[in-house]
């Protein structure tokens, strides 16, 4: 497919459901598009306040309150089409990139309709490793869209990022393996700065990064760290996450940024809410990276550090499915007999910690395993890096490909 549009001009939509996820890696890939890839991109939000929040650590000055866009890093942050006239600008770009099937404004498709060529319309969707995923990417789903005086049928495309070639991908920024590289070398400097910062007496010989649901697997997992013997910290930002563990230390206050609460072996050292790169930077100097959701999972996998992950919780269960089908294809590339057994180990671990249940004994059982643990991580990092990342991907897809 080629296009008619030589500059061309993409509209992101995002509707930020909860937490960052969402405006996690929609702003990622709109980044990507405009840096890497000389796109100029829009990138429309719902929740402008939680957006602002969320891009905070990036921003140089307090944003205007009444304002409703900023240019940043080459995208321009718009709040979510609110007037006629705005809803009909998003609908002018050559490709509308709907995020995670976040439903576009009535205007803006009729808008849309109106044009000719159509823009291409992309459905952008969450992350699994099911087998389906392969299967799914890159359907057309006609979509019926009543004009003034006419129906007009739009095709919108499927894009399922996921772990395999038949897939969108994931995202990774060109840089990004090399940076990680870099800290790495820099693993020791960059721990005691962190070290000075929190003022903390000993070395720790343990690296953890926390950033899961709050709720009963924060309580099973203090449960089982607090059996450690070696001096740990545990770095976890500040918020609601940070707020359950203090109440669960006892502690009467919620903690800050700067705090270091102590718990047996373990400090966990309160961290502010950090920009997408720092946070990058965090996951590559940690010897166990803990992390949720979609994106933080995603990064802690280009860390090619050892990690647990806390999957976002469903109602129906269907999470525990998505769970296994990752675990299944994570473990299925160990290379040795040591590798195999490392991971038949955090398997059961990470599935029995997001089933609820308690994990101490697990935990006890994995701790030898995690030189074993690095060293798959590490291969697999590599072998994802050999796949087509996913922004580039979805140039190519839209007709884009420079
Ligand atoms: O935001 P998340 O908890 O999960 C999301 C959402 O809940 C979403 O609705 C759901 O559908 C999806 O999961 C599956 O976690 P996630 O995806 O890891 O996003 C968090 C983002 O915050 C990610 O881009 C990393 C970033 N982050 C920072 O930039 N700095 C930080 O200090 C931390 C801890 C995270």
């Amino acid at each position: 497919m080629s296009h008619r549009f030589t500059k061309p001009f993409w509209s992101v939509f995002c509707s930020i459901i909860d937490n960052f996820g969402d405006i996690g890696v929609s702003w990622r890939l709109s980044q990507q598009l405009a840096t890497e890839h000389g796109i100029a991109v829009t990138l429309w939000v719902d929740d402008w306040q939680a957006a602002l929040r969320f891009l905070d650590p990036l921003l140089s000055n307090e944003p205007n309150p009444t304002s409703q866009a900023l240019q940043l890093q080459g995208v321009c942050v718009r709040r979510w089409p609110q007037d006629g006239q705005s809803c009909i600008e998003a609908a002018q770009a050559a490709v509308i990139v709907e995020m995670f099937g976040c439903e576009l404004p009535e205007i803006t498709l009729r808008s849309m309709a109106a044009q000719q060529p159509h823009p291409c319309w992309v459905n952008l969707e969450y992350l699994s490793a099911e087998d389906w995923v392969a299967e799914f990417h890159g359907l057309p789903s006609p979509q019926t869209i009543q004009g003034a005086d006419q129906t007009v049928t739009l095709q919108k495309q499927f894009f399922l990022p996921g772990f395999g070639k038949n897939t969108g991908g994931l995202l990774r920024e060109r840089t990004l393996i090399a940076r990680h590289q870099t800290w790495q070398n820099e693993q020791n400097p960059l721990r005691h700065q962190l070290v000075n910062a929190y003022g903390l007496n000993d070395e720790p010989k343990l690296w953890l990064s926390l950033f899961c649901y709050p709720g009963p697997v924060l309580k099973n997992l203090i449960g089982a760290l607090k059996q450690d013997t070696q001096p740990t910290v545990c770095i976890i930002p500040a918020g609601g996450l940070a707020n359950q563990l203090a109440s669960q230390l006892g502690r009467p206050q919620e903690p800050t940024p700067g705090d270091c609460l102590t718990l047996g072996n373990i400090q966990f050292l309160v961290h502010p809410f950090v920009s997408q790169p720092d946070y990058d930077r965090l996951l590559s100097i940690c010897d166990i990276n803990i992390v949720r959701g979609e994106d933080s999972f995603v990064r802690a996998q280009w860390a090619g550090k050892p990690m647990l992950w806390h999957i976002y919780p469903q109602d129906d269960g269907v999470h525990l499915d998505k769970l296994q089908a990752f675990h299944s294809l994570y473990a299925g590339t160990a290379k040795s007999g040591s590798e195999a057994a490392a991971l038949a180990c955090w398997q059961e671990l990470n599935y029995r910690w997001n089933c609820g249940d308690g994990i101490e004994n697990l935990w006890h059982d994995l701790r030898p395993h995690l030189p074993a643990l690095h060293s798959h991580a590490r291969n697999w990092q590599q072998k994802l890096a050999e796949l087509p990342d996913l922004t580039s991907s979805l140039v190519r897809a839209t007709g884009f490909a420079t």
